[in-house]
């Protein structure tokens, strides 16, 4: 493959021995077979078949075939150059109920899934939860209830110890913050409840899970991480009430993951803002201890900053809030503004200096740990041309403004060892349904026809070396 001629981005760009490149999907985005082989419903299917949840009604029933077209789909990997995948493991097509044995034939995929990639030299990547809790759980209380934590502490042992012989690095969950305030708290994820305090017993819970599964791991001599999504957040202006908003965003956004899973503890201004929905009277003797079991790897997913003010007129903050439920418990006063940066096609602005800040915060500001930047990219309307090739030089643009972000952060002393590219596959988002596109590779979802676009042959030019002087 060659190197689409359009951009001279990536020129310079280079990274320590070792560093690792991949890109990222996650089960309920991509595999679509969603009754196949014994595999139960999640939170995220019977909320994307309530009418009005999702945009145009659309589900991840098919999504783009993933589950039956792997074998594709790694070949595809392979020609791009990928060193890792990552991917995530259904729940409940590994175990439909949340609880008890594993369903053998939803086991059996995911372990051809890494024999395949294994054997085309790519390393098996895999996250335990990207958001598609098994419906039984969410019947019985879901996140808010510390019972979900122990089933997911189950899970993980049970799915480990069948395939983790041939997975170097686990992951546990996925941007719990999505998780526990989409949700629990704005209701606009599955599955889909507005009770402020359920999201902040549901953000504990998250974590607690996330502990228990690492013990577990770590008992069975496998390496145990956990994903993140963290902002720049900034204030609009030096004013105090702006200062103030900043301060109570970055801890329900940052500080309210980062502080219990690496300093054991809940930062204490965090506390006080949610002294109104919340006692925490949920966290137990021993919980925070669980929590800080100590990580082999830090994944930093960043798309964005959030500006903020403390004055009634903000807008939203960009997870399609606006006007419902705020995601935000016991913050509803602060709004979201806009400066004058451009903006991807989910109106997200592109601020790739905050990369750098806020791995250079975890690196100076928390216990060291080995870091990975496990999300990072951009949504843009793209658009096949009259020959079929789709051509992206946003895309190139921002992921090489990203890339040299991860490169600053490495020149400050920043131990960041990888970076994925989100996503490798036009997919399912979420709410948004199939109308924002994401991926290095374009899919056609009448056909299910793969085109990497000019970016994907970019970013295998860089993997390979091939764009540095
Ligand atoms: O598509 C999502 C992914 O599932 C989690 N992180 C953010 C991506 C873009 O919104």
């Amino acid at each position: 493959m060659t190197t689409d001629s359009q951009t001279e981005a990536g020129t310079g760009l280079q990274f320590p021995t070792g560093f690792l490149f991949g890109a990222a999907t996650a089960a309920y985005q991509v595999e679509g077979a969603a009754t196949v082989g014994g595999r139960g419903p999640s939170i995220w299917d019977t909320f994307a078949h309530t009418p009005g949840r999702v945009l145009g009604g659309e589900t991840g029933d098919v999504a783009i075939e993933h589950h039956q077209r792997y074998r594709e789909d790694v070949a595809l990997m392979a020609d791009l150059g990928l060193q890792a995948y990552r991917f995530s493991i259904s729940w409940p097509r590994v175990q439909p109920d949340g609880s008890g044995a594993l369903n053998t034939a939803g086991v059996d995929f995911y372990s051809r899934l890494i024999d395949e990639l294994l054997a085309a030299g790519i390393e098996p990547w895999p996250t335990l939860y990207h958001w598609d809790l098994p419906q039984p759980l969410e019947d019985a209380g879901g996140w808010p209830e510390r019972d979900t934590a122990e089933r997911f502490a189950d899970y993980a042992g049970a799915i480990t110890a069948v395939l983790g012989d041939r997975v170097r690095q686990w992951t546990t969950l996925n941007e719990p913050w999505c998780s526990a305030f989409l949700g629990y708290g704005s209701g606009v994820h599955a599955p889909g409840r507005t009770d402020p305090a359920a999201a902040v017993r549901a953000g504990h819970h998250l974590m607690l899970g996330h502990g228990l599964a690492a013990g577990r791991l770590k008992a069975g001599g496998h390496k145990v991480g956990v994903t993140i999504n963290l902002y720049d957040v900034l204030p609009v202006s030096d004013r105090d009430v702006d200062l103030d908003a900043a301060r109570r965003i970055d801890g329900l956004q940052n500080r309210f993951f980062l502080d219990p899973v690496l300093l054991g503890s809940y930062p204490a201004d965090v506390i006080e803002d949610l002294a109104e929905v919340t006692d925490f009277a949920h966290v137990q003797d021993g919980d925070l201890a669980v929590i800080s079991t100590p990580l082999d790897m830090l994944g930093v997913n960043y798309y964005s900053r959030h500006v903020v003010t403390g004055e009634a007129g903000g807008g939203d903050d960009g997870h399609g809030g606006s006007g419902g439920a705020s995601p935000w418990p016991g913050s509803e006063q602060v709004g979201f503004v806009k400066g004058d940066l451009p903006l991807t096609a989910m109106g997200w602005e592109i601020h790739a200096e905050g990369l750098t800040s806020v791995l250079e915060r975890v690196a100076t500001q928390y216990p060291s740990v080995p870091l990975y930047v496990t999300e990072n990219g951009a949504a843009f309307p793209d658009v096949p041309d009259a020959d079929g090739l789709v051509r992206d030089p946003d895309r190139i643009s921002y992921l090489d403004g990203h890339l040299r972000a991860c490169q600053a952060a490495i020149d400050l002393g920043v131990p960041l060892h990888g970076y994925f590219c989100w996503s490798l596959f036009d997919n399912f988002e979420w709410s948004w349904g199939y109308s924002r596109r994401f991926g290095l590779v374009y899919v056609d979802y009448e056909t299910q026809t793969r085109t990497p676009k000019s970016s994907a042959y970019w970013y295998g030019d860089l993997i390979r070396g091939r764009l540095t002087p």
